[in-house]
């Protein structure tokens, strides 16, 4: 039975990732997890009965732990997710960023080097590395402009990839990811921060309705806040991308592809089309810091949205959209959902689970 070993299985990724292994092959899983004071398991809770997946300890930033755990288990596969991911955060803490992004891959290459050189390894790059762009689409060829410590970091880890393939004949491919999403995001990112908020809203102005119906007053609900709403982004669904994932693993040579969607969107459509699967009709009032975004109640105006400067970032990419025609044409993937699916997917969940909180709450 081969091995897989994947790291950052409690994020949004790994988890996809092991459930696509699991339906997808016969291989053995093998989820590395950092130690945390308070358990965050709750992507990957669905599997503690799972015959083929178990967990081992497992964090980038210390090279004893990854020489270890590559010599104990000698993986066929080493999908590395290990990140940290949040690009907002990354100029606050840029030197824990790369300790991270760039020299837990340098870690994983090397304790593969040493212990298991024919292992195949995925590295986690991003669309992030070409930044402040000069054509679109991008492709895997578009040059190396980062405009974020995290950027940065996943560019310089791109390089050490590159140079462990050709010093080493290793077999290492480092995927230029877009964005992508769905209802294990994580709460920070935009998409997920947007449709908790619709899922919020939609459940308070549902119970106005109730209330209404027995002429109490109006309850209130805190609006969105945002920062950028006109950068675009060329958004999908994670679940298709940890097909394109395996794909790039299983080539003949190692080559590096890009999984996009191929449409960009800003920000300011996701909110649009959010608030429209939740029911609302909504409106755009203002410019700039003052915009706002509202939905009618009667005469009266709702407030849904509204920018909050603190969100802004010290330095934006304003447009993404990938070119993932290689990787269709020449290695067969076939995304499954669309953005309009995606945005509907994601608000219907947290609505569900919105009223199943609220569930519980009535009856306890
Ligand atoms: P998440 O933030 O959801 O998951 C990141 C995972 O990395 C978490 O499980 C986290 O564990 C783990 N992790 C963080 N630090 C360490 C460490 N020192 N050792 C071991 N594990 C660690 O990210 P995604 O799933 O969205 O992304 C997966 C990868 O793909 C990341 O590398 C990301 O940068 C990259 N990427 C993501 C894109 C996207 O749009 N989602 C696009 C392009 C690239 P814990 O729960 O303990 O924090
Ligand atoms: P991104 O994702 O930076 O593209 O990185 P994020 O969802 O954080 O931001 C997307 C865009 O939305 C704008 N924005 C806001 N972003 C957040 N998080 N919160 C807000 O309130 C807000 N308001 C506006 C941002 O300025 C930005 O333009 C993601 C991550 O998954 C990376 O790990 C990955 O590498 C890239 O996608 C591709």
């Amino acid at each position: 039975m081969k091995k897989v070993i994947v790291t950052g299985v409690t994020g949004q990724d790994g988890s996809n990732m092991v459930d696509y292994l699991l339906r997808e092959t016969d291989h053995m899983i093998i989820g590395g997890v950092r130690r945390l004071s308070v358990k965050n398991h709750q992507n990957i809770e669905h599997l503690q009965d799972e015959d083929r997946f178990f967990l081992i300890d497992l964090d980038v930033t210390d090279a004893q732990n990854t020489d270890e755990v590559i010599a104990e288990h000698k993986p066929d596969y080493f999908i590395n997710f290990a990140a940290n991911s949040f690009v907002g955060c990354s100029w606050d803490m840029p030197e824990q960023v790369f300790e991270t992004n760039t020299l837990g891959v340098l870690r994983c290459l090397e304790s593969i080097k040493k212990f298991q050189p024919n292992c195949r390894f995925y590295s986690a790059g991003s669309s992030e590395e070409f930044g402040n762009v000069d054509y679109s689409p991008q492709d895997i060829n578009h040059p190396i402009k980062p405009r974020s410590p995290y950027g940065a970091s996943k560019a310089a880890a791109r390089h050490l990839v590159k140079v462990y393939c050709e010093s080493y004949n290793m077999f290492a491919v480092h995927g230029i990811l877009f964005n992508h999403e769905g209802t294990k995001r994580g709460e920070e990112f935009v998409t997920r921060k947007i449709t908790k908020g619709v899922a919020r809203i939609h459940s308070v102005v549902h119970d106005v309705d109730n209330w209404r119906k027995r002429k109490s007053e109006k309850p209130k609900f805190e609006p969105i806040e945002l920062g950028n709403i006109d950068s675009k982004r060329d958004w999908s669904d994670s679940e298709d991308f940890v097909q394109g994932v395996w794909l790039m693993l299983n080539q003949d040579t190692p080559r590096n592809y890009v999984l996009a969607s191929g449409e960009t969107h800003s920000i300011r459509e996701f909110v649009e089309k959010a608030f429209k699967h939740a029911g609302f009709k909504g409106f755009w009032e203002g410019e700039g810091i003052d915009e706002k975004y509202y939905s009618l109640d009667g005469e009266h105006k709702n407030l849904l949205v509204r920018i909050n400067p603190e969100f802004y970032r010290p330095a934006e990419v304003d447009l993404l959209l990938g070119n993932s025609i290689p990787i269709r044409e020449e290695l067969g993937w076939r995304p499954k959902s669309s953005f309009d699916k995606l945005v509907q997917k994601m608000v219907e969940f947290d609505i569900n689970a919105e009223n199943s909180i609220k569930g519980r709450e009535g009856t306890s």
